[in-house]
């Protein structure tokens, strides 16, 4: 009897707990938070949405559940451009590390969450150990890859030359090797334009905070002795790039593809033809560029990759040389496909204005040289506008660089960067304006222009633009703005998702990514951010919500939403890595 007794309350409290982990669940369909946690010394805010009457916040610590902060709930604002409501509980005052959750007076109370140092730790590792799930032309070992380890898929060592690409020295149908590198995203083609940025962001970020990745375990495989798994990974994608360069003129091909889209099967299942396709000038000017900043970079490991800096180098000067004679050679898939009988129906990347490419390789080229030739190219292009990168706007990259290498420049030089740092700041403050006055306290979310295809990466490139902001001004509402954009894909949104697979409470389970869809593993591939909320919804499937911030589909479908790629993954590896380091460096000022 006793026994009955006891097994019977001990179910009880099994349900009670889980009835309770349940209720929390179902409270949080209005409260959103970054579901990492929170650093001590830096802002945390969780957003509100719908009928919040306005009103006080607590702030309850676990598990005694005892009341430690009380707050007041911003006024109600909404965007303008949706529906929505929305109220912010800030609690950024308070630094006592712990665990925690937030008691909303009518709406309940928030799932728990940690303040603490590293809170993204695992998140700054996964979103690194995303790009090696992306190898192509390798098998992945199931020591580095958990349960996704899987074959070799791509080898891409005899890739035909397609009618678009033949020259002197390669006729149609001729092979060459352009084995390794990136699969670009869902897909398995490889694009020297998106590879561009992407390898660069990572070279950025090492370049920026060479002490903290070198301070990180390798856990890469062949990671040479003192090469950060940063460099490791981005050296396997600029070996590719390398080899899309045609050494008899200096011209780079556009992309290593199919010419169409395969089905969604394994790397080692996929077996179409490949082939590369027409040279074009932004993707020669793009591999100037991120040659030019590996160059300068490698110069520090001569030992684990002798003579790498060098060939850097000289691919850089050598594509400069092909785009200054080919200036304006764009790469128009449809032209093509009119042109010739292989018609190749995979991702464009297509762009027809290369001033920003120009930008960009010069100034990589000058921050490496130091050369008159590429001073004089950067500064005829100085008044030129300049706005957030992506894959097809790369001009403020070369800004970035230049601010960061301003000390090796000669002197005649140095004094530009002042006009770059005035540009670069002009807009970081509208966005710590937009910051201020926006629905969502974020950067991202305060224009509607903001819900494109891959917007996420729209959140991670203002952060990165932040970072750089701060890193030359040492304006800390610069750092909390980036860190904002890092919440907001972590959780701290009105979709309730953490954008990043595997991580965080409620995160993808179906992107658009072959591999984590035949894999057979119902996880997906981790450390993936994927595209996220897209007003256009091009791939034409019917989203739960016509609100923007609304307009995402956790459904393998929806490749205007949920795909995932690498020019994504690239400036969330910087933003968490950057936080990561300058957080701590924060804490340890905040107890001197
Ligand atoms: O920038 C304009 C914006 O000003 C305008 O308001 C908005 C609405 O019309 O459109 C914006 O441009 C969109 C652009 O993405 C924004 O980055 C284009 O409409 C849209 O077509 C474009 O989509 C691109 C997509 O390929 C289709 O071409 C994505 O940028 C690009 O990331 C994506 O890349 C694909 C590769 O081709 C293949 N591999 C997967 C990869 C990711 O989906
Ligand atoms: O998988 C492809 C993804 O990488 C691209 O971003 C997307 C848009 O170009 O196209 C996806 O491929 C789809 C194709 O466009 C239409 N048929 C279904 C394919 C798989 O979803």
């Amino acid at each position: 009897m006793m026994k009955s007794i006891f097994y019977g309350s001990l179910f009880m409290l099994f349900a009670l707990n889980s009835t309770e982990a349940l209720a929390q669940k179902t409270e949080n369909q209005q409260i959103f938070f970054d579901q990492s946690g929170f650093y001590p010394a830096l802002d945390k805010s969780v957003l509100l949405t719908g009928a919040v009457p306005g009103g006080s916040f607590e702030l309850i610590a676990l598990p005694g559940r005892q009341s430690v902060y009380t707050g007041s709930l911003s006024e109600q604002k909404s965007t303008g451009y949706s529906g929505i409501k929305t109220r912010i509980a800030d609690f950024s005052s308070f630094q006592q590390p712990g665990t925690y959750l937030i008691r909303i007076p009518g709406i309940g109370e928030s799932s728990a969450f940690p303040i603490g140092d590293d809170v993204h730790q695992d998140l700054a590792g996964a979103a690194l150990k995303g790009f090696y799930y992306q190898r192509a032309s390798s098998a992945l070992d199931k020591n580095y890859a958990g349960k996704w380890y899987r074959a070799s898929g791509h080898p891409d060592t005899a890739v035909q030359i397609h009618p678009s690409a033949v020259s002197k020295n390669r006729q149609a149908n001729s092979r060459i090797n352009v084995a390794g590198g990136w699969y670009d995203a869902g897909d398995y083609n490889k694009y020297i334009v998106n590879s561009g940025i992407s390898t660069a962001t990572l070279l950025s970020a090492y370049e920026d905070f060479p002490e903290y990745f070198l301070s990180l375990k390798a856990t890469l495989p062949n990671a040479k002795n003192k090469v950060p798994d940063i460099l490791t990974e981005a050296i396997y994608n600029l070996r590719w790039m390398l080899k899309m360069q045609d050494p008899a003129d200096g011209g780079v091909y556009n992309k290593c593809t199919n010419l169409d889209f395969d089905a969604m099967v394994m790397p080692e299942q996929a077996l179409a033809t490949r082939y590369v396709v027409a040279k074009g000038t932004a993707a020669t000017l793009n591999m100037a560029a991120v040659a030019a900043q590996a160059s300068r970079i490698l110069k520090n490991f001569p030992e684990q990759y002798p003579g790498l800096a060098d060939s850097c180098r000289s691919a850089a000067a050598l594509a400069w040389n092909w785009a200054v004679k080919n200036p304006n050679l764009a790469y128009d898939q449809d032209l093509m496909n009119r042109t010739f009988d292989l018609k190749v129906n995979t991702g464009g990347y297509g762009d027809k204005d290369f001033e920003d490419e120009w930008i960009w390789a010069s100034a990589e080229l000058l921050a490496s040289t130091a050369e008159q030739k590429y001073f004089d190219a950067f500064f005829a292009r100085l008044n030129a506008p300049v706005n957030l990168p992506s894959w097809s706007y790369v001009g403020i990259l070369g800004y970035y660089s230049l601010i960061r290498c301003q000390h090796k420049l000669p002197e005649a030089y140095k004094n530009i960067t002042s006009i770059l740092k005035k540009k670069v700041v002009s807009i970081a403050d509208r966005y710590l304006q937009a910051r201020k006055t926006g629905a969502y306290g974020t950067v991202m979310g305060s224009a509607l222009s903001d819900f494109i295809w891959g917007s996420n990466s729209v959140a991670m490139n203002q952060g990165v633009l932040l970072i750089n902001a701060y890193l030359f001004t040492q304006n800390k509402d610069y750092l909390n703005a980036a860190l904002g954009n890092l919440d907001y894909v972590l959780g701290r949104n009105p979709t309730g998702y953490s954008f990043v697979t595997g991580i965080g409470t409620k995160s993808p389970m179906n992107p658009h990514h072959r591999p984590s869809s035949a894999d057979g593993i119902n996880d997906p591939v981790p450390g993936l951010l994927v595209g996220g909320p897209n007003s256009e919804k091009q791939d034409g499937l019917t989203y739960g919500s016509a609100e923007p911030e609304l307009s995402y589909l956790d459904d393998v479908a929806s490749y205007a939403s949920n795909e995932i790629a690498i020019n994504w993954n690239a400036p969330l590896v910087y933003l968490v890595n950057a936080l990561e380091c300058m957080q701590k460096k924060v804490n340890e000022n905040l107890h001197e």
